[in-house]
């Protein structure tokens, strides 16, 4: 139960529970049997949304099971309503109990999930939310940790990935009401336009007893109604809109979409959404919004701020999108895991295009093939929760179902890469085609690294590459690198014959070290690196993108490539200051606009 995010209108409510709660570690997995469900021992404060890693001096390794616990009190103007408990995200697997009763149990980070909780509710008294919950990496999980996973990326803890695992509540816990006897459940809106006319596809899923109901679209000085009749508990609704004012980077135009049902006397539920008109496709060379080539212009980015950790953090919200802005971007990939809902509506309203990434980074197909069964539902699950939650935003033009997956043996020669394990490829094809299934319309991608066969590539709408000749390999050459990446694009090219976007390629940068001669490390190698780089892709057609790793520093576990524990590759600080290379990026990207690139 995920679909609609919660709203606040005459006829459903919301409130927004999260803020200080009660804390507890549980290293010894003693809270069941002790029923900590009926109130914690002996807490301490914890703010939420937050990870718990950064928040107290001796957590930042925990990964074990902790519990959270807030008393809440229920206005009694909701009695009679269907009433949730809706969690934003836990990372990774949680136990949810009201008034100790369990109510639910979810796996999986970053992605949000809701219970009916309206049998267990007190009334008139305050009610007891206890969440369980633990972020042990396991070769069970996406992303994988433990295992034959994990090494020279992260050591401590041992993942598959480099991003510092952070654990908690990261995200809102909202309660919200919906009417009982009736309710809009979900709304999919999908946009088209023929000439100059936009159409909206609307399609409405009800519980109860609903009979009829409206969509009405407003937007640029006009408004256009269209009454339906249920068909079971569904209606499928078209809106044409003439003269319609498209959604594009350049003009991130929303049209507001209102609908509500009823039955034969009165109006029983409304929900009211934003959609931008636009469509997103591709041609043997280039990425095509409303029919029109788009170079896609950004980074990879992370969710990651000091303190914070993982956490949603408003403030940086803005900031990112201010600076993106700033620095000439159009678009950017949420690596490597669904981002909280606000960046997702800010990137409606700012027009910026949004590749949108499930956890599944660093998947591997050798070693015990239960594990590899296991991961491979997560995949699934992933991608069913992230679409149900992101299928009308506009920005989303790209679902991504994987980054870097590894071949068992990794071949840092791009001339002699090995052949696909058919296992993997089987199984990238399901994952594609589940994302066809739920959402054709858009772009479906995974994205590859040096040493990946061409056999997943080939897979993709869009070619999707990680590369870092010059940096990983050819340590201290750039001149080496641009060649090897020039020649390597032209072979991809001529074997795929599809757009190729490089989704990442960077340096790791410690701010205010400098060089007169370019090295590793210094503000001068990353500008040079990321310069060659973007040189490279200028003298090819049919490259449709560059993504710069990463737009900020951001904290990783420990390991002798990660200094002070930080993956040193954004282009701003950790804390959001220009490096040499967000100027350079800024020059390019913004003052001639002429240069696509
Ligand atoms: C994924 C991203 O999350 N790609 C990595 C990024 C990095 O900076 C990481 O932060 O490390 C690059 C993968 C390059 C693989 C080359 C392997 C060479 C082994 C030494």
């Amino acid at each position: 139960d995920i679909a609609l995010f919660p709203q606040q209108n005459e006829f459903r409510n919301k409130e927004n529970i999260s803020g200080i709660w009660k804390f507890q570690k549980d290293s010894l997995d003693v809270g069941e049997a002790q029923n900590w469900k009926n109130g914690l021992p002996n807490t301490r404060s914890i703010a939420v949304p937050g990870s718990w890693n950064d928040q107290f001096t001796d957590s930042r390794d925990y990964l074990g099971t902790a519990w959270y616990e807030k008393d809440v009190f229920i206005p009694s103007s909701w009695k009679g309503q269907k009433i949730y408990i809706r969690i934003g995200s836990a990372n990774y697997a949680s136990k949810v109990y009201l008034n100790g009763k369990p109510v639910g149990a979810h796996e999986g980070g970053n992605l949000p999930f809701a219970f009916d909780i309206s049998a267990l509710i007190n009334w008139n008294v305050a009610n007891r939310i206890t969440i369980q919950l633990e972020n042990i990496l396991k070769p069970t999980r996406v992303p994988t940790g433990g295992g034959v996973a994990g090494g020279m990326f992260n050591s401590n803890p041992k993942a598959n990935f480099d991003f510092f695992p952070y654990a908690g509540l990261q995200r809102d816990v909202l309660l919200y009401s919906v009417q009982s006897d009736a309710n809009i459940k979900d709304i999919t809106v999908q946009t088209g336009f023929e000439n100059t006319t936009g159409s909206v596809n609307v399609k409405v899923d009800t519980e109860g007893k609903a009979t009829k109901g409206k969509v009405t679209i407003s937007g640029n000085n006009k408004v256009y109604e269209s009454e339906f009749v249920l068909n079971g508990t569904t209606a499928n609704v078209l809106v044409k809109i003439p003269e319609v004012r498209l959604w594009s980077t350049e003009d991130p135009f929303l049209y507001k979409v209102a609908v509500s049902i009823s039955d034969a006397s009165r109006v029983i539920d409304t929900y009211e959404l934003e959609t931008g008109v636009r469509t997103i496709s591709t041609n043997d060379k280039q990425i095509l919004l409303n029919g029109k080539p788009v170079f896609l212009k950004g980074f990879g980015k992370h969710e990651d701020f000091p303190v914070f950790g993982r956490a949603t953090a408003n403030p940086v919200i803005i900031k990112d999108y201010s600076l993106l802005k700033w620095v000439g971007a159009n678009s950017y990939r949420t690596s490597h895991y669904p981002y909280d809902e606000e960046y997702m509506n800010m990137a409606d309203r700012e027009g910026i295009l949004i590749i949108n990434e499930i956890p599944a980074v660093g998947l591997y197909f050798h070693g015990d093939k239960e594990e590899l069964r296991l991961r491979q539902i997560a995949c699934k699950k992933y991608i069913e929760e992230l679409i149900a939650r992101d299928k009308n935003h506009p920005s989303v033009v790209m679902w991504s179902v994987a980054n870097e997956p590894t071949p068992e043996v990794m071949n840092m020669s791009p001339k002699d890469v090995k052949k696909a394990d058919p296992q993997s490829v089987i199984l990238f094809k399901e994952l594609l085609d589940l994302v066809k299934k739920l959402d054709p319309t858009r772009l479906k991608v995974l994205v590859g690294v040096m040493g990946g066969p061409v056999e997943w590539l080939a897979l993709s709408d869009v070619v999707c590459i990680n590369r870092y000749w010059g940096w990983y390999t050819n340590q201290g050459d750039i001149k080496t690198g641009a060649k090897m990446l020039s020649d390597e694009l032209d072979d991809l090219y001529s074997k795929l014959k599809k757009p190729i976007v490089i989704t990442e390629f960077g340096a790791d940068t410690f701010p205010g070290m400098h060089a007169d001669q370019a090295e590793m490390f210094t503000e001068e190698y990353q500008v040079q690196f990321i310069k060659a780089y973007l040189d490279v892709a200028d003298t090819k057609d049919f490259v449709a993108g560059m993504h710069v790793w990463a737009f900020a520093d951001f904290k990783t576990g420990q390991s002798v490539i990660r200094f002070g524990g930080m993956n040193y590759k954004g282009v701003f600080t950790r804390d959001r200051k220009p490096k040499m290379a967000a100027h350079y990026l800024r020059e390019r990207w913004t003052k001639k606009p002429e240069d696509k690139k």
